[in-house]
């Protein structure tokens, strides 16, 4: 560590006073330290050692969530559109965007709720009108997750947000699968997609979708449901949910982010949903935790995201670890990553920092993706054999 960095550490530090230390400051860069007496030595000296072993630990938890092999199962593909590609596409398309420079968009990120984020985020998916735009979209999200040892994704797509602009389902499709297939060549990235409805139109707008999926039945693995929650319960959609069961897709749904436990057992009972997509609300009702911990049902929680549209003040508060050490298969994944400041890696550091998480935690939470995820089971005990093989190595190393 430099000396400038430790003694500007220091000066927060309640051991010292102003009158304790002289600090001198040399060629404004490098710093002299005069401590006058050795008791204070002694101090300066346990300090010093405490902020390196707090640094040291940082850096091993960073390497460790790094290093972990993770899936993302909540993960909108249009919410992974980074104001630089925004830019580049509304010149490509020539479409009309109301800011003029990508850090005036980064500033409009400011949300209350998740309606307010929703109008930004529908009003930025403009941008995207041809195959090579949702190719591109998709291709930047999954070689920035390649990075991140991101290992297999579930990824949903908002089709009706694309069709009622205009947009054939084809070539919103057709984009997205193509950068899959070619994470899936030059990665060795293992994927499904999710259409998802949107709960705010409506179920004859969501049988409509349905059926101009099944053409592409081939390259759909389940389906899901987003947007609006409050006022939208999950049972408005009970018989587009079952003819997506006959159709053999798997199915999920956004329930518990801003709406009630209620729309949770609406989700499992009247949708029947494998996992459920947030559910961070199921706290609030025992009788549920205990369903979802008896049945061991996925929730896709999104940290960052809960943090930016208010579902929790501060990560501090978040009920993450209060789920964890409650039995249920809680999962960590970044949503929105483009609106709500950070992709799988961040929401894992924010999480662990904000509650504390050991490396077993985050080891747990990883494992439980893979579990979660709709991948044959042979590959998730391959993927749990390699997160228990690193933590075997962690414990023999530290
Ligand atoms: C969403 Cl955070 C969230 N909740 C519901 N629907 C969504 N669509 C995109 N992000
Ligand atoms: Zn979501």
């Amino acid at each position: 560590m430099k000396l400038t960095e430790l003694v500007s550490r220091l000066s927060c530090s309640s051991h010292y006073t102003i009158w304790e230390y002289i600090v001198k400051q040399k060629k404004g860069t490098s710093f002299a330290l005069y401590l006058r007496s050795s008791s204070m030595i002694k101090r300066f000296r346990d300090d010093v050692s405490q902020i390196q072993a707090s640094k040291q630990e940082r850096q091993m938890i960073e390497e460790f969530i790094k290093t972990l092999p993770k899936a993302e199962l909540h993960l909108h593909i249009e919410g992974s559109l980074e104001p630089e590609l925004m830019f580049e596409l509304s010149s490509r398309n020539k479409v009309d965007m109301p800011f003029v420079s990508v850090e005036e968009v980064r500033a409009a990120y400011e949300f209350s709720d998740l309606q307010s984020f929703l109008d930004i985020f529908y009003a930025g998916a403009g941008v995207l009108l041809q195959t090579q735009d949702f190719f591109d979209l998709t291709w930047a999200y999954l070689e920035k997750v390649n990075r991140e040892n991101v290992r297999h994704v579930e990824i949903f797509f908002d089709p009706q947000t694309h069709t009622d602009r205009g947009v054939p389902f084809r070539t919103v499709i057709t984009g997205i699968h193509k950068a899959l297939e070619e994470a899936r060549e030059e990665f060795g990235m293992t994927s499904y997609l999710i259409l998802c409805f949107l709960r705010h139109l409506s179920e004859k707008a969501a049988f409509a979708t349905l059926e101009e999926a099944l053409p592409f039945r081939g390259w759909i693995e389940g389906v899901g449901l987003d947007s609006s929650e409050v006022g939208f319960p999950p049972e408005i959609f009970e018989r587009v949910f079952t003819k997506a069961e006959e159709e053999g897709l798997r199915k999920v749904a956004h329930a518990g982010e801003e709406g009630p436990p209620e729309y949770i057992w609406q989700a499992l009972d009247s949708l029947g949903v494998s996992r459920i997509d947030h559910g961070v609300r199921c706290m609030e009702d025992q009788k549920l935790v205990k369903r979802l911990v008896k049945e061991q049902i996925p929730l896709t929680v999104c940290p960052l995201s809960n943090i930016k549209l208010k579902v929790f003040d501060r990560m501090e508060e978040h009920n993450l670890k209060k789920m964890l050490d409650a039995g249920l298969c809680v999962t960590i994944n970044s949503d929105d990553p483009a609106y709500f400041g950070g992709y799988m890696n961040e929401n894992f550091l924010a999480t662990q920092k904000g509650l504390n998480l050991s490396l077993e935690d985050l080891a747990e939470i990883a494992k439980n993706g893979f579990r979660a995820s709709f991948l044959p089971q042979e590959d998730i005990d391959s993927h749990l054999q390699s997160i228990d093989d690193m933590l075997a190595m962690q414990s023999t190393s530290g």
